[in-house]
């Protein structure tokens, strides 16, 4: 028999388009903002991903934040191929969860119980039920521009994919689901005091990445101590990234719950919420708050997890930041030589390129860029082998598998394309 007929990316897009609403099973992958059909991915190695063609790409997406040891790290590929050979899923306690829970619990100030989910969307939902039932209150005060999973109550005005498709609240989601979410300007600290929870990225990136003011996180604690609200990080893309503790850790604010994913799956289906005891000892089967999955706590996610929070010692989060550090100095070098209106911002391990001529302060602002520079960047870049966040409302990943050759072919690569603008 001969090799196997390799279809194409555009012929698996066809295909796909019959069978899955936008060919995608999440809408950012289609590319849609950037005017390009999607690629369909082979196979990641490191940095790198190769398409069902054979090209291969710088990749600065990573899935979206899980793969900081870079694609099927050896680690991590057989700590899940061992998991999987004693089993995918038992339904069951297992050591693995434990020694999980542990792991985050060290690194994470305002972890002292954790429980977990499979996704970041499950996390908030959970994280916010249980703030309700501990405050005995309603609202909710999150961010436009903010993206905590597509939890109905909080898609109003929230950034990631509804910013990428231009749409301003999901139909489906009742008055009444969203009647109890404020949605405030990041950098606003709320008026209200009845609120049961302030939800909010301590470093939003699902705006484009958009740092806190000075002092705006240590406000927020201040309002919710002051009125008996609880803080609540959105931990999914930072957490595990910008520090071993996140940004809680690097900004000294600890919230009383914190929302986890991404890299504690290791880029399997794993996420969790954690905080003050009192408040997990809320949740069932402890307390009386309900929560549950049949996957939760997965052995092969766990494996996964663990393999790569196993990879994250103080040397790794020096690279990642030196790493981050030459790839954004180079961004903004190239940009001053191009005299292309668009700037940098960065924190470690996290990168925005914004078709702006100053840093947005807030979701207004990151919606003003140029998204058609942008678009046009973007495919030039997809054109020279560099597979960049097909959105402007997103940030890169860099990851530990990148080398300074990956930087600085993405440097060049970027100094042509925005010349050509
Ligand atoms: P998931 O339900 O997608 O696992 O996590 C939702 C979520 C929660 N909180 C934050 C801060 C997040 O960024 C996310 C999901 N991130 C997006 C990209 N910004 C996932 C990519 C996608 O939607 O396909």
């Amino acid at each position: 028999m001969g090799s196997p007929v390799r279809l194409t990316s555009a012929e698996l897009y066809e295909r796909a388009l019959e069978l899955l609403p936008g060919g995608v099973n999440s809408p950012v992958r289609a590319m849609r903002a950037i005017g390009r059909d999607p690629i369909f991915v082979a196979r990641g190695e490191g940095a790198e991903l190769i398409d069902v063609e054979g090209n291969g790409y710088v990749d600065w997406v990573m899935s979206w934040g899980p793969l900081i040891a870079g694609h099927a790290h050896p680690d991590v590929v057989a700590a899940v191929t061992a998991a999987a050979a004693a089993g995918t899923s038992f339904g069951a306690p297992t050591e693995a969860e434990v020694q999980l829970a542990a792991e985050v619990v060290e690194r994470v100030p305002s972890a002292e119980m954790v429980r977990m989910v499979s996704s970041g969307t499950e996390a908030t939902m959970s994280a916010l039920r249980l703030a309700r039932a501990a405050t005995g209150r309603d609202r909710i005060a999150k961010f436009a521009g903010a993206y905590h999973g597509h939890v109905d109550g909080l898609l109003a005005d929230a950034g990631s994919g509804l910013a990428t498709q231009g749409i301003p609240a999901s139909p489906g989601v009742t008055a009444a689901q969203a009647a109890d979410t404020a949605v405030l300007r990041w950098g606003t600290v709320p008026e209200e005091r009845e609120l049961a929870a302030i939800v909010c990225e301590p470093y939003p990136a699902n705006m484009g990445l958009v740092p806190p003011p000075d002092g705006f996180l240590e406000a927020l604690r201040a309002h919710a101590d002051e009125t008996g609200a609880l803080l609540v990080f959105d931990e999914v893309i930072s957490g595990f990234r910008v520090a071993p503790g996140g940004a809680q850790e690097r900004e000294g604010v600890t919230p009383d719950l914190s929302i986890l994913g991404k890299v504690i799956g290791g880029g399997l289906p794993a996420a969790a919420y954690a905080g003050r005891r009192d408040l997990m000892e809320r949740v069932a089967p402890a307390g009386d708050v309900y929560q549950a999955g049949t996957l939760s706590g997965n052995p092969l996610a766990t494996a996964a997890g663990l393999a790569t929070l196993g990879l994250l010692d103080a040397g790794a989060y020096e690279r990642l930041e030196a790493l981050t550090a030459l790839l954004a100095d180079g961004l903004e070098r190239v940009v001053a030589d191009t005299g292309a209106s668009a700037c940098v911002s960065r924190v470690p391990g996290l990168v925005t390129l914004f078709f702006a001529p100053a840093p947005p302060t807030d979701y207004e602002a990151a919606r003003a860029c140029d998204l058609e520079a942008h678009a046009a960047f973007c495919r030039a870049m997809l054109d020279a082998g560099i597979y960049l966040p097909p959105s402007q409302f997103e940030a890169w990943f860099p990851s530990l598998a990148h080398t300074e050759a990956h930087v600085e072919r993405t440097l060049a690569a970027a100094r042509e394309a925005l010349a050509a603008l």
